[in-house]
């Protein structure tokens, strides 16, 4: 099956499209490459010394001999997003290709035009090029835990069923997010939503929580296939953050109580998830919402482990609640459900001490890298 990989340039497209690809799916990459554009303006770079597309490719075919065709361009633009469609025909589209931050869509007005612009209008173009000439595609879209908030009842996957006033209905789940990003997401939720129940299209929602960890399979194999790891205050999120603080010395940074809890997983589920919804399509009409998380903790926990597991390789790592930037619940239940994956087939990599030790050690091999002034979150929720 052919299967466009959108954002495949980024952290978890990068990683997708070369599990795909090794899976046998013909893979292409549609990137603008933004996101290397917005670390410029932000003056951060990744951990990690990512190599241009171009060589990336490049470099698989030569060890896998596998081809991965490369379309570079904005989805915010139709007229090449239409073009792209007609030329690569897939079979599935897996769509990573959004700004992700929820730091960065917190800058100001102008961050967070650029983030919901850039994130609903990508979306509605997909879905109206999807309508007009491959209903039949399905859409794989990376949504996000954090669409939910954090309520005092346990989250279902999607719907919930409630009884008001003697009647019943299963209805989409409360949205509650926390930045402007997160609401992107929803309204992304919504448009899709909206489009299976209209034009018969189908799509899977992937509402994936916060991915750690850098190795696959594939990126793993050469390094110049190495995947993107943000550590900055803006892109960087919790457990890659506090690895890469540990490594360099620098005190972990546990926003506020440190009682925030989330769904997480390690990125090599994060691709087989992928694989696992385009497997099993939705049906025509149908708009399936999964879950995407293989754990759940609370940040001031990850860091306890983070600061264990340094101490066991030699490590001096000291955990440092700082004055928490955003608005958000520092205290609260957090119970999501997460079975629809599983049921599928997922078996999960739980964290483990092995791989937070891998996790550090790679982070210690790149240090020298780290800039630590970025380290330190400057964006605030309120001023
Ligand atoms: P990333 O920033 O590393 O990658 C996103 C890629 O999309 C970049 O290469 C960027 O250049 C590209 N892109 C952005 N806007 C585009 C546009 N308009 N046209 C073409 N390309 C565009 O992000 P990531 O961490 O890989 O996240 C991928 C997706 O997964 C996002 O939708 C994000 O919301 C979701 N997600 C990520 C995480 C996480 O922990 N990283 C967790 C949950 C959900
Ligand atoms: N946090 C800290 N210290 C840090 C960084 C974060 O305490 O140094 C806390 C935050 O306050 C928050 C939690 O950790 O409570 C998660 O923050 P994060 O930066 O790791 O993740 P988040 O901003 O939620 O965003 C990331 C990705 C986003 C994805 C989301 C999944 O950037 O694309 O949608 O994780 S979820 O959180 O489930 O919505």
């Amino acid at each position: 099956m052919k299967v466009l990989v959108i954002g495949g340039d980024g952290y978890c497209g990068w990683a997708t499209a070369l599990y795909l690809s090794k899976r046998g799916y013909e893979v292409g990459i549609l990137d603008s490459f933004v996101r290397r554009h917005w670390d410029l303006e932000l003056c951060v770079e990744t951990l990690t010394p990512i190599a241009p597309i171009q060589q990336r490719l490049q470099r698989w075919h030569d060890l896998t001999g596998k081809t991965i065709d490369l379309f570079v361009g904005d989805i915010t633009n139709y007229a090449f997003l239409d073009k792209v469609l007609h030329q690569f025909e897939p079979g599935a589209i897996v769509h990573f290709g959004e700004q992700r931050s929820a730091p960065f869509s917190m800058i100001d007005r102008e961050h967070a035009v650029l983030t919901q612009v850039n994130n609903v209008v990508g979306t509605l173009n997909l879905l109206y090029a999807m309508k007009e000439s491959f209903p039949d595609c399905h859409l794989v879209k990376l949504g996000t835990m954090g669409e939910y908030g954090t309520p005092n009842i346990d989250i279902e996957e999607g719907y919930i069923t409630i009884e008001h006033n003697g009647r019943k209905d299963t209805l989409p789940y409360p949205k509650q997010p926390g930045s402007m990003y997160h609401l992107s997401k929803v309204h992304d939720s919504h448009n899709i939503h909206f489009a299976c129940k209209i034009w018969g299209l189908r799509a899977t929602d992937l509402n994936q929580g916060v991915v750690y960890g850098v190795l696959t399979d594939e990126t793993g194999m050469d390094e110049l296939l190495i995947n993107r790891l943000d550590y900055d205050g803006v892109f960087g999120t919790a457990l890659n953050r506090f690895c890469i603080q540990a490594a360099v010395g620098h005190p972990l940074t546990v926003y506020g109580k440190g009682g925030q809890t989330r769904g997480f997983l390690d990125i090599r589920d994060t691709v087989r998830c992928v694989e696992l919804a385009i497997a099993t399509p939705a049906n025509p009409g149908e708009f399936r919402v999964f879950n995407q998380f293989t754990e759940l903790f609370s940040v001031g926990d990850l860091a306890d482990m983070v600061a264990k597991a340094g101490s066991a390789i030699g490590l001096k790592v000291e955990v440092q609640h700082t004055e928490n930037p955003r608005i958000e619940r520092e205290e609260h239940y957090f119970n999501a459900k997460n079975t629809n994956l599983l049921d599928l087939g997922l078996q999960p990599h739980y964290l483990s001490s092995s791989l937070l030790d891998s996790l550090l050690n790679f982070a210690t091999k790149y240090k020298d890298r780290v800039d630590e002034s970025q380290i330190l979150p400057k964006v605030k929720w309120r001023r």
